[in-house]
């Protein structure tokens, strides 16, 4: 089958829910991917940084080929001799003292929103079904019916009601909105440390530091959405670092598996994490012995390889030679290690034309809210590579 026939396909017989570019993916190595009329093309979403060690790592292929052959589900009714190894391998990476695994980033937010709510009623003595969190504008934090309640993009809301109540929401970037919005029932304020999906926005400087403080001062829990930039994506394990805040809740999904599978975990210390007991919380198949076993592969790939260190010096020379392309099209580059948003003017006629050009030239790049292109190559990504993409995306960024 050609590309036409598979689109033809997907389009007949799946929801659609996506409007992806028109390439149709077959085989991936490290930063490359392929499609099914053999052409190559160097992957600049890393879907969406859950490939951040790279497509298809040998290290996490054979994790997960040792331990497909051994036990892949034992559910939670039993144990199994996986989970507490990436227990104690998170703790050791963290610096956190327990985790909570579960498998779609969404579960993992939903979990921490239970878990501040739990922590409300049980430490802070807010009356019960009274607690309140606090979001951002212009969130994404998933697509539970939860989650959507306090998203502000209207697309992914409207049609979707009735919400949940129990969530107030306040400008993003300003850290005296959150200290206004703050009453005696407030539980917790959730946060991406960079929005992502609103487009890369980076918050003004000491934003997190004096949320965080803000939440210390009126014990309110401090949840770190880092599924999106963390686990090495910004130049830091958590993007949290770059101004030394330790939040009290972390969320952690994508890269947790290198894109193997679906990994998520909700990090946090054991006056907060140790408050679930038995029953009240749980999943098929979260913590299970292979998610667990790919975990651990892709975490070591991560201290490995020092990925960390190479997002955030790679991250700085993409980020200098995008911002030195003169563009009649572009309004902004901005990113912290390597994810980057190239923010385009409102006239030059929306990203998504300027993705199609790239891929033309085999660049894969996603548009975020019309206007943004984001680049975030898979960490193990190199400097020849990135020279590679450049004089491409010189060109395309220079069209009509
Ligand atoms: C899609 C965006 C990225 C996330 C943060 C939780 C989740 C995500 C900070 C939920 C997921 C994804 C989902 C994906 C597109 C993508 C995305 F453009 F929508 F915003 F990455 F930028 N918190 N982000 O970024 O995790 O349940 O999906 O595992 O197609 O919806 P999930």
């Amino acid at each position: 089958m050609n590309t036409k026939e598979y689109i033809a396909m997907e389009e007949k017989f799946g929801a659609h829910n996506y409007h992806p570019l028109d390439v149709v993916i077959e085989k991936a190595e490290g930063v490359w991917v392929y499609d099914v009329d053999g052409k190559k093309y160097l992957d600049c979403l890393s879907a969406y940084s859950a490939v951040n060690q790279g497509h298809v790592h040998p290290e996490i292929l054979n994790a997960l080929l040792e331990q497909v052959k051994k036990v892949t589900l034992t559910s939670r009714a039993f144990r199994n001799d996986q989970l507490p190894l990436l227990y104690k391998e998170l703790s050791e990476m963290t610096g956190y003292e327990m985790s909570l695994p579960m498998n779609s980033g969404a579960e993992a937010v939903e979990t921490a929103l239970k878990l501040a709510r739990k922590w409300a009623y049980r430490v802070k003595g807010v009356p019960r079904h009274q607690a309140e969190i606090i979001v951002a504008d212009g969130n994404f934090h998933g697509r539970t019916i939860s989650i959507i309640t306090f998203s502000s993009e209207a697309l992914y809301r409207d049609d979707f009601g009735p919400f949940t109540p129990g969530f107030v929401t306040v400008k993003y970037g300003d850290a005296s909105a959150v200290e206004k919005a703050i009453k005696p029932n407030t539980a917790a304020v959730m946060l991406e440390p960079i929005q992502g999906e609103a487009g890369v926005i980076i918050p003004p400087d000491g934003y997190l530091k004096q949320v965080a403080d803000i939440c210390k001062k009126n014990n309110v829990l401090f949840i770190a959405d880092e599924i999106q930039t963390g686990l090495a994506r910004t130049g830091k394990l958590f993007a949290c670092e770059y101004e030394d805040v330790r939040a009290d809740i972390v969320i952690v999904g994508k890269a947790l598996s290198g894109g193997f599978y679906p990994v998520s975990a909700v990090l946090a210390d054991k006056p907060i994490l140790g408050l679930f007991t038995p029953g009240e919380h749980g999943s098929t198949f979260g913590g299970n012995p292979l998610g667990a076993a790919v975990a651990r592969a892709s975490l070591k790939v991560i201290r490995n390889e020092k990925l960390v260190e190479r997002s955030r010096q790679l991250g700085e020379y993409l980020m200098e030679q995008l911002s030195e392309i003169p563009s009649p099209h572009v309004k902004e580059v901005r990113g912290k290690g390597l994810l980057i948003g190239v923010e385009l003017k409102p006239q030059a006629g929306g990203a998504r034309r300027f993705c199609e050009a790239m891929q033309e030239k085999g660049i894969l790049a996603k548009e975020t809210h019309d206007h943004v292109i984001r680049f975030a190559p898979p960490l193990v990504i190199d400097k020849e590579t990135i020279d590679w993409a450049l004089p491409s995306i010189r060109e395309v960024l220079n069209m009509k």
